[in-house]
């Protein structure tokens, strides 16, 4: 029903808790014509918009700012991988370049971030500059969304937190790195990506789960989880610096069309699970499985040996696995990174607003 035309107007779901006439100025703040929103018996809150975006350029609702200046097609983009998993000045540049892969593809960008402690869908550039400048910014999950808001915190939400804010605001279309998973050794140390995949019905565009995890654990969670794992190009589940792991996904697609046409049978179907769509790291960036794979081994060595638990293990071990191997990394999470971000936009575009 995303996105369906009503007297000329789109018709936007955005979900949101019950609201009441009264709230309506705390929720909808932005909005200027009485009339054209209505608040239904079930708490879903329906914002029509006209179909030219005559609408002020930010939008308040359900406790997040909108950011998103286009009715077209949309691609939500992760902001962990901004504080936690490249340098400055690194990550600033890797930012626009990804946002431009988007717009190239036919598709707006929306960068979703928490800067002190206000959840915003479509950072503008100033706002990802200070983000990315941000002295300790937090490793924002699910979990954490509330606290960070609470504590006015500045933070980068990880793929779990980015697809609940995201679908939130009725983005559909995601584009990440690698996803979060089973940690090696620690089998119920599972990223809340894996739940987040299960819980909301978006298409997700990674290299597959990062190399530091246990990938075939992470696949029976993905599967568990009722996630429909697409290779795109390719019959292997890919191990995000490298194109392959040995693993299968569930069905190959070869074109977008075929991905687009999966989606809306997940979509008619009213499935609750997220397509991953998985792209391979491109050839010419790849990083040779067997420098990866001793890279790895030392970095998780080494984080057994100091103990390092909890949420700081992902960003700790891949950050030890780019020292290891320096530029080669680099290479190869800029490349995927900007691959990614084209493929989601090319599937947005697909699948229109
Ligand atoms: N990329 C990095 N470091 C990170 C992440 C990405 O280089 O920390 C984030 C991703 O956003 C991913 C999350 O969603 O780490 C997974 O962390 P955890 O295993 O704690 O859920
Ligand atoms: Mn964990």
């Amino acid at each position: 029903m995303w996105g369906s035309a009503f007297h000329g107007f789109r018709l936007r779901y955005v979900n949101c808790s019950p609201v009441t006439s009264h709230q309506w100025g705390g929720n909808v703040q932005g909005l200027k014509w009485p009339g054209l929103h209505h608040v239904s018996l079930t708490g879903i809150l329906l914002v029509l918009t006209p179909s030219v975006w005559t609408c002020p350029k930010s939008l308040s609702v359900c406790g997040m700012r909108i950011q998103i200046e286009t009715e077209g097609p949309v691609v939500a983009l992760e902001s962990a991988v901004i504080t936690h998993g490249l340098p400055n000045p690194v990550n600033l540049q890797l930012v626009s370049d990804v946002q431009e892969e988007v717009r190239r593809a036919g598709a707006v960008p929306a960068t979703v971030g928490i800067l002190y402690g206000e959840v915003i869908v479509g950072l503008s550039e100033g706002e990802i500059v200070s983000l990315a400048g941000a002295p300790d910014p937090m490793k924002c999950s699910l979990r954490d969304i509330p606290t960070a808001v609470l504590h006015k915190a500045t933070a980068g939400t990880t793929v779990a937190a980015t697809m609940h804010i995201a679908y939130q605001a009725g983005l559909r279309v995601f584009a990440t790195g690698g996803i979060g998973g089973v940690h090696r050794g620690h089998p119920f140390d599972v990223s809340a990506d894996i739940t987040a995949l299960g819980r909301y019905p978006m298409t997700v565009v990674c290299s597959g789960a990062k190399a530091i995890l246990d990938l075939s654990l992470t696949r029976e969670a993905l599967e568990t989880q009722g996630v429909t794992v697409v290779g795109y190009q390719t019959d292997e589940f890919p191990a995000f610096y490298s194109r392959e792991s040995g693993l299968s996904v569930d069905v190959r697609c070869d074109d977008v069309d075929e991905i687009a046409e999966l989606v809306r049978r997940r979509d008619e179907l009213e499935l609750s699970a997220a397509i991953l769509v998985c792209n391979p790291v491109p050839a010419e960036c790849e990083l040779p499985k067997t420098v990866m794979d001793a890279a790895i081994d030392q970095a998780l060595e080494e984080a057994e040996g100091q103990g390092i638990q909890g949420k700081e293990v992902t960003p700790s071990l891949l950050a030890r696995v780019s020292e290891l191997t320096g530029e080669a990394s680099l290479k190869a999470n800029v490349g995927l990174l900007k691959s990614n971000a084209r493929l989601a936009g090319e599937i947005a575009a697909r699948l229109g607003p």
